[in-house]
């Protein structure tokens, strides 16, 4: 007899049958990010134009452009300006799959995916980006969740519009701005947004009013000595209080209080009353990647050569941006540099040559400092800057903030996600005959 219970069993079996499909591709490329995206039009764009040559799959029906979200929450630009449909960013000539990995199988050269399909690939490339792990600081969900509270964060789209509402509603009391102690996207992003608040803070007439305190666990304000050194000097002569080895570990969002650990000891516990606070949530690579130790490293990280970003062990796979083991600052002009040499070792992979091009850790930060200020921070694997323009970087541009403001942006949505942007590093070899005494 059919019952509705079994109507629904058998529903249930037919979807499931139909719906695991097998796909194979020359290329896979698991994620629709700034890295997925920007590999999948570099490779489609040089293959034929059949649909199976290169497979994307993201899940996510929106892309967005992330380093849009320090001056979101800075009251300088809006939210609409940072998305736009995946379907509209996506290269046309791939193939979307609309959904995310469940399991890696690289001894097979398959993955399988959450509705139960199945992609073999001759060749993988990972750029999954970061997971942010809001639950690791327990109390920080609810304080966001609470209109009242005063808890922000500029990182996920779902929080950064709250940002700039919260930034104007404080008149006094103590603000203060975190950095956790584990990796993060765009490691300048927690002190950009306090120069953005100070400076408004300012403006407003209510600085005598607000304390401002910027809490990272780092040991350094910046990684980078010559531009550390110029944002001591601007935290310095703003009266902003930086606090080093300083690490969150709970909000009490009912009693506006924020617990943090001296992480130089770390039996050192203590109470931060406040009126207003910027979390940056701890982050890590994402769970099922994580889950799959024989593609990671200890850390949970892709593990790739740093060099050439081919994985450690598996030889046809390859990895970008965020969730790789690669030891450079985690920004989108990282990428842009690793695109290149992904794009040269890939196609030397494919027509079976063993030359290797190699990424030199190009990272770099435009740290806005004001409206109409910037600190355009470049540089490689060494910590060395790297520097693009016959200026002395370290020095507040106006130029360099209407780059981040305007031109990137431009840049981004119209080369780097076509597959048409690898990095500065063809303008900074022309530019260099400029050299002065910098
Ligand atoms: C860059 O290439 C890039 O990617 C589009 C960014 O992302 C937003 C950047 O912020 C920066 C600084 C670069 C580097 C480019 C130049 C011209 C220095």
């Amino acid at each position: 007899m059919i019952t509705a219970t079994n109507l629904k069993i058998l529903t249930k079996i037919s979807v499931n049958v139909t719906r695991e499909i097998h796909h194979s591709c020359k290329v896979l490329v698991i994620g629709g990010g700034t890295g997925g995206c920007s590999m999948a039009a570099k490779l489609s764009n040089k293959f034929d134009t059949s649909p199976n040559h290169v497979i994307v799959l993201e899940p996510s029906e929106v892309h967005y452009y992330q380093p849009m979200f320090t001056l979101i929450g800075g009251g300088l630009k809006k939210f609409e300006s940072s998305k736009k449909p995946m379907a509209a960013v996506l290269p046309k000539k791939a193939q979307w799959i609309k959904d995310s990995a469940m399991s890696f199988q690289p001894e097979s050269n398959k993955v399988v995916t959450s509705n139960g399909d199945t992609i073999e690939y001759q060749l993988m490339i990972v750029a999954m980006g970061l997971q942010l792990y809001w639950d690791k600081i327990p109390g920080l969900i609810d304080g966001l969740k609470n209109p009242d509270s005063q808890v922000c964060s500029i990182y996920a789209p779902e929080t950064v519009t709250e940002v700039f509402k919260k930034i104007e509603r404080t008149s006094k009391g103590s603000a203060v701005f975190t950095f956790p102690n584990t990796p993060v996207k765009c490691p300048g992003a927690p002190q950009k947004i306090v120069y953005l608040a100070e400076d408004y803070w300012s403006k407003k007439n209510k600085r005598n009013d607000i304390e401002v305190i910027y809490n990272t666990s780092l040991p350094v304000i910046f990684g980078v000595k010559k531009y550390a050194d110029a944002l001591w000097e601007v935290c310095k002569t703003r009266n902003i209080e930086v606090n080093t080895q300083t690490c969150l570990t709970e909000v009490k969002g009912d009693d506006k209080e924020a617990i943090f650990v001296d992480l130089k000891n770390p039996d050192n516990k203590f109470t931060q009353k406040y009126s207003f606070l910027h979390v940056t949530p701890p982050m890590g690579p994402p769970d099922i990647l994580r889950e799959h130790t024989s593609l990671t490293n200890e850390a949970g990280f892709l593990s790739v050569d740093p060099k050439t970003l081919q994985h450690t062990k598996y030889k046809n796979i390859y990895g970008l941006g965020d969730c790789t083991s690669t030891p450079n600052s985690k920004t989108m002009a990282a990428i842009a540099s690793q695109s290149k040499v992904l794009y040269d070792n890939i196609m030397n992979d494919l027509a079976g040559k063993k030359s290797k091009s190699e990424y030199n850790g190009y990272a770099s930060c435009p740290l806005v400092t004001a409206p109409g200020k910037c600190i355009l921070a470049e540089f490689d694997y060494n910590l060395q800057p790297r520097e693009t323009f016959p200026v002395d970087q370290k020095n507040e541009y106006w130029a360099m903030f209407i780059m981040k403001k305007d031109f990137f942006p431009f840049l981004y949505w119209n080369f780097m996600l076509k597959g048409r942007w690898n990095g500065p590093e063809l303008i900074r070899k022309c530019l260099s005959i400029f050299k002065f005494n910098k």
